[in-house]
């Protein structure tokens, strides 16, 4: 797939590391101190072996305060201007922001990662215009009160039908089927069992055609059945990422790099031997 200067082939699987600026992550917002500890942390990611590197500037945990244009402008573009100049490896922006999305593009940015699937007035418009490839992820509901009391017949009928609807508004748009990626977004409007359901049926998705981008690191998920807190949540993180990588997956994105690099290197060597005695 062809991500504005780069190809990527996505027939293995690649790591995207997360970089949050909010202010809670990076104390100055949009400053020199907080570009450059940004920087710092994408580096750090990029020599780990990260191939994406997924910009966000708005927390969408549930129950984050939501904020202004101007201030998610602040934080998100003097980073990816920053990183763009310096790094080699694909820039991702989180966000749904059309605006946000237009000049990230101009700064940089090879690829929206948008958690609301392009639903935001102006937003199919702006990345076909952009004409970068975009992630449609699936969301019941609104990060505020979207963990209320999710409820489905069948969870995977239901992400499957909505992201076939976006790849349909999509292509009205003009954005190219080569341009989409699909994810079925782990912890956005789903119970701990919606979240293994979809997981144990990642291939039904698959086999939609797009490539898949997964996001389970550090996850409840985890939590819910090891007890353990965020800050202890690594194992589970990377045993998430190897299932997703070997379900199919072919972008993780996760907050430990260096160690789900090495996870991925394994599942990887599994599935080219696999292809090696399918080929016999
Ligand atoms: C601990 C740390 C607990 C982080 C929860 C979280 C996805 C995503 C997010 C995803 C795609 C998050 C922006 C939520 N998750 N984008 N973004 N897919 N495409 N929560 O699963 O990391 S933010």
């Amino acid at each position: 797939m062809h991500f504005k200067h780069t190809e990527v082939d996505l027939l293995t699987s690649h790591v995207m590391g997360i970089l949050n600026v909010t202010p809670d992550s990076f104390s100055d917002g949009g400053r020199y101190n907080s570009v450059e500890k940004a920087l710092d942390k994408a580096k750090q990611m990029v020599e780990a072996g990260a191939t994406f590197i997924d910009i966000g500037g708005e927390s969408t945990r549930p129950g984050a305060p939501a904020i202004t244009e101007q201030e998610e402008l602040d934080r998100v573009i003097p980073v990816v201007e920053r990183l763009s100049n310096t790094l080699e490896c694909v820039l991702s922006v989180d966000t749904s922001n059309p605006v946000v999305m237009t000049q990230a593009v101009s700064a940089g940015v090879g690829l929206i990662n948008d958690v609301r699937a392009l639903q935001v007035p102006g937003a199919l418009e702006a990345a076909a215009k952009a004409q970068v490839p975009v992630c449609l992820m699936h969301m019941k509901g609104e990060p505020t009160t979207m963990q209320a009391a999710p409820s489905y017949e069948d969870v995977a009928d239901d992400v499957i039908n909505f992201l076939l609807a976006r790849v349909d508004a999509c292509k009205q748009a003009g954005i190219d089927d080569d341009k989409i990626l699909l994810d079925p977004g782990f912890g956005f409007g789903k119970t701990l069992d919606h979240n293994y359901q979809l997981l144990a049926e990642l291939g039904r998705i698959q086999h939609l055609g797009y490539p898949l981008l997964v996001g389970m690191s550090r996850k409840s998920m985890i939590g819910a059945l090891t007890g353990k807190p965020v800050e202890q949540r690594l194992a589970g993180s990377i045993a998430l990422a190897t299932l997703g990588a070997h379900m199919g997956a072919k972008i993780i994105r996760v907050h430990d790099v260096d160690e789900t690099v090495d996870a991925i290197k394994i599942v990887t060597k599994i599935q080219q031997i696999k292809e090696t005695i399918q080929g016999a």
